[in-house]
Parts: structure tokens; C-alpha cells; sequence
């Protein structure tokens, strides 16, 4: 097993990493940058070593530092967490030449999934379903329009280097292919330094519906179901769940087997994600392997019994899986609702500054990961993630009632969050028949501002601010009690408490 890890990142993440680690006993060292020296990751690992200033790109980014504070530190491994080098093959590379161990897939499989048009390839070869589209790349704009032509309209552009939304565009119309194109591929120049773009065809409301998988690195393939994360705004997962509304049993083993189909021919090991887009007649198109622990992971963790920094841990240390297929057996319905820092009533601007109050919910079948903590910094710098709420419960509808009960309990002072944003969506009719497809916030929640709550919000001040009158009169009322100046029905049943005879 192994015998320290380093974890190369921050927040609800690095937390959630360590405290896995600490339940294997296994000693942590986290990295911090210096608007992180206070930060609740820094608190909960054994060791932490400063790697630099604020910015992600003198820090967390630093493969350089992060792999010289292993050396330093004598850590065996790397855990990555997500984003920031998590998919990075360069840096998975990296470690394996420093003999350092990176808790992720090897660096082949980071590379190859790293590129869409060649996992796409890769995929259409081993008979897995993709969107119809181009095949190889293309060089010039002729090409595309013929490809274009043999696809048909609508369609979409992207990136080769891309993933989760970024470098996309729809054409509705042949005369917008050739600007689309060209600012398509200096966008994905500029964002990814590779201008490769490639064309399918567009799918109109989709589902996105995922599968956790796990590989060992002797070939044992298993897959813990499927998450469902259509409720996202620009790209930004905001609500996930398991399971699938959109899933029958069928359907399900046959995504299941497709998925480890996925993981099996692109070499792949430990944790990773395959995506699929679910269409409107319920056929589903391999879309990419996210090829990392996903923010989300927490509700296959509580439906599945499964520990999935556990099992990538024991994967990286060599161990071969410890369980079949056959042995996942999902129960219940869980619930994911991420805590961004952020004002949905001001355009989702992030927001930073001093938690200055927090209670947090607690009870049954209620997790909450958190980066968090009562007094603590949250720095502009970073990913606008604080924690994540997670419900579990027997079925979707009591999960859903648990849910808005935990985001009622759930208070954060002096930072603007996305806790009464949520409380609307899972509260919100569609949501609760489970018509969550991708376009779920745009159609119910295109122009909301938050401004009634804010109106509710004055109430309960006003009313708050009463309330503290009415006990000041109470309070005048209950020494005249004492001096038995009054009648009070209350004083005769309680005669006992208040200093009666
Ligand atoms: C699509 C699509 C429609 N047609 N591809 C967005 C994230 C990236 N991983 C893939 N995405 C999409 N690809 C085709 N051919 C629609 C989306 C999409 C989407 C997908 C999943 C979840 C939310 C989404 C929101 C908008 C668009």
C-alpha cells in the first residue's frame, strides 16, 4: 500500500482526499498557496508546504513545485483531485519518470482521451454508438462544408482539446459553417494552443447521462452505474443525481456494458467517467471519459456502498479490484447540490470575502463535503466551489424532500451562495417528475433573479426586527408579571416557572 500522499489541490476536494486517506492511515501532505495558508485542506493533512503565490498558474498549476514538494516531503503519490492536473498527461508523465505514483490512469490513456477526435476514432472502431460526424481531421474549409453537407443541419463545432462545453457552437445554417468555423478555431487555439475542430450533428435536448467506472491495472473492468447531470447552467453542473430518471433496467445494463467497453479499449485505468448523450428516443452517444474523480462522485459513493478515493487509492497501489459486477448492487436515491460561491441574483457573479456564519445541515442521509469553515477566507482566485450537499434516501422523492430540508438548514453569512437558487430548482414541479433534460435551467430559470426571494428575505428581517420588539415589550411584560401587575393566562399554568408559589 501506499505510504504518503501528496494531494495536489485544494478546497472540499483536497479535504475529501485527505480524510480518505486518513481512514486508511495513510499520512497526507497538502500544498497550499499563499491566499490558502488558512484553508481548511491545510488544516485536516498532516503536512502542508506553501508552492506560491495566489495565481493557479504559480501554484496549483506548477507541476515543477508540486512534483519538487513530493520529493521534499518523501510522498510515494499524487492524488490530483479534480481540475487543475487531474487530466493532465504531461503531468501523469511526468510522475511516472520522478517514480512518483499518479493516483489516475497512466499517461497513454490520459492522452488518448484527451483527444476527442481520436478517442472518437478509437471508439467508432470498437463499435461503440458516437454522434454522426466527421472522422479525422480536416484542413481546410471546403472540407469541412463537404462533411458538413453529409451530416446535415443543425451541428455542432468542437474541439478536439476540449471537454465540458468549452470551444462549442451550434450552425443552424450552412451560410454560418465558415465564420463559425474560423472563430471556433481560434477559440480553441487560444484555450487549448490546438485549433483541431471537428463537426457532428447537433442533438436537440439531450440528457447527459454518466457512468462511474473502476479498472485495476490488470484488466478487471467494473462500473458503478450511471449518474444523471442534465441540470447544468453554461456548462456548470449544478445538480446530480442517481439514478436516472430517463433509464429503464435495459437500458441500463446495455450503457453499463458499453461504458466498460469504453474503458476497456482505451487502456484505461483507476477512476474515470465515460459520458454519454441520451437523445429524446432514448438512444445514447459515447461523448468523452472524464478521466478523473468527478466533483459528483458522492452520490455513486451512497448508492453504490462503494468508497471511490478507497478504491482509486488501493487501485494505484497496485491492488487488483476486490469485487465483480455482479456485487454492485444500488440502493436507494441519492442527490448532489453544489454550493458555489456565487450571486444568482447578480448575473452568478463569484463572490468572495469572509464567512462571518455558518450551520450546517446534519441527519440522516445527509453528507456534506465542505472546503469550508466558520471565519475562513474564500479567495477570488479559484473555482468558485465551497461544498456539496448530498442526500441519500430510499426513493427520488423523499430524497428530493430531504434536500430542500438540508438547503433550509444550511446557512452561509457574509458570502453570497447558490443555496436559495437550489432550493427552487429541486423544489421546482419538472424537477420533482424528473424532467431534467440539458435545457432545464434556460426553460425555467432564464430570468430569475432571486429579487422575489430578496422580497421574502426583507420580510423576514422586518419580522425578525419585530420579533426582537415584541420580546422587548415581553420581556417589560414578564417583570410585571413577577410584580403581579397583570393578568396572564400563561402566569396561572405556569405559575411554577415564574416564580410563583
Ligand atoms: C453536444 C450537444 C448536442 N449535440 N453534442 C456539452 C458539454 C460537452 N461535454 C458536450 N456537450 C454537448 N454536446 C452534440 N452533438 C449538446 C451538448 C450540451 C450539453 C451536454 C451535456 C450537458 C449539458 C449540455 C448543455 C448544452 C449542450
Amino acid at each position: 500500500m501506499i505510504k504518503k500522499v501528496l494531494v495536489a489541490n485544494r478546497g472540499e476536494i483536497a479535504v475529501r482526499v485527505i480524510k480518505a486517506c486518513r481512514e486508511m492511515s495513510i499520512p497526507t501532505v497538502a500544498v497550499y498557496s499563499e491566499a490558502d495558508r488558512k484553508s481548511l485542506h491545510v488544516q485536516v493533512a498532516d503536512e502542508a508546504l506553501c508552492i506560491g503565490p495566489p495565481p493557479v498558474i504559480e501554484s496549483y498549476l506548477d507541476m515543477e513545485k508540486i512534483i519538487e514538494a513530493a520529493h521534499k516531503t518523501r510522498a510515494e503519490a499524487i492524488h490530483p483531485g479534480y481540475g487543475f492536473l487531474a487530466e493532465n498527461s504531461e503531468f501523469a508523465r511526468l510522475c511516472e519518470k520522478e517514480k512518483i505514483i499518479f493516483v489516475g490512469p497512466n499517461s497513454k490513456a490520459l492522452e488518448l482521451v484527451g483527444d476527442k477526435i481520436r478517442s472518437r476514432q478509437t471508439m467508432e472502431e470498437a463499435g461503440i454508438p458516437i454522434i454522426p460526424g466527421m472522422k479525422g481531421k480536416k484542413k481546410n474549409i471546403p472540407e469541412y462544408a463537404a462533411e458538413a453537407k453529409k451530416i446535415g443541419y443543425p451541428l455542432m463545432i468542437k474541439a478536439s482539446a476540449g471537454g465540458g462545453g468549452k470551444g462549442m457552437r451550434i450552425v443552424w445554417d450552412p451560410k454560418e459553417l465558415k465564420p463559425s468555423l474560423e472563430a471556433g478555431m481560434r477559440e480553441a487555439r487560444s484555450a487549448f494552443g490546438d485549433e483541431s475542430v471537428y463537426l457532428e450533428k447537433y442533438i436537440e435536448e439531450p440528457r447527459h447521462v454518466e457512468f462511474q467506472a473502476l479498472a485495476d491495472n490488470y484488466g478487471n473492468v467494473v462500473h458503478l452505474f450511471e449518474r444523471e447531470c442534465s441540470i447544468q447552467r453554461r456548462h456548470q453542473k449544478i445538480v446530480e443525481e442517481t439514478p436516472s430518471q430517463a433509464l429503464n433496467p435495459e437500458l441500463r445494463a446495455q450503457m453499463g456494458e458499453t461504458a466498460k467497453k469504453v474503458i476497456q479499449v482505451s487502456g484505461y485505468n483507476n477512476a474515470g467517467t465515460v459520458e454519454f448523450l441520451l437523445d429524446k428516443n432514448k438512444k445514447f452517444y459515447f461523448l468523452e471519459v472524464n478521466a478523473r474523480l468527478q466533483v459528483e462522485h458522492p452520490v455513486t459513493e451512497l448508492t453504490s456502498g462503494v468508497d471511490l478515493v478507497h478504491q482509486q487509492i488501493k487501485i494505484a497501489s497496485g491492488e487488483k479490484l476486490s469485487f465483480e459486477q455482479e456485487d454492485i448492487k444500488p440502493r436507494g436515491h441519492a442527490i448532489e447540490c453544489r454550493i458555489y460561491a456565487e450571486d444568482p441574483s447578480n448575473n452568478f457573479l463569484p463572490s468572495s470575502g469572509k464567512v462571518l456564519f455558518l450551520k450546517e445541515p446534519q441527519g440522516p442521509g445527509i453528507r456534506h463535503d465542505t472546503g469550508i469553515y466558520n471565519g475562513c477566507d474564500v479567495p477570488i482566485y479559484y473555482d468558485p466551489i465551497l461544498s456539496k450537499l448530498i442526500v441519500w434516501a430510499e426513493n427520488r422523492d423523499l430524497a428530493c424532500q430531504r434536500m430542500v430540508h438540508a438547503l433550509d438548514d444550511y446557512i452561509i453569512l457574509g458570502i453570497k451562495t447558490s443555496i436559495d437558487f437550489l432550493k427552487e430548482i429541486v423544489g421546482h414541479p419538472q424537477f420533482r417528475k424528473g424532467n431534467t433534460t440539458t435545457d432545464f435551467i434556460n426553460a425555467h430559470f432564464a430570468d430569475w433573479d432571486g429579487k422575489e426571494k430578496a422580497e421574502e428575505e426583507k420580510k423576514i428581517a422586518l419580522m425578525a426586527s419585530a420579533f426582537a420588539e415584541l420580546e422587548k415589550a415581553s420581556l417589560g411584560k414578564m417583570a410585571a408579571v413577577e410584580k403581579r401587575e397583570v393578568f396572564s393566562p400563561w402566569l396561572t399554568l405556569g405559575k411554577w416557572r415564574i416564580g410563583g408559589k
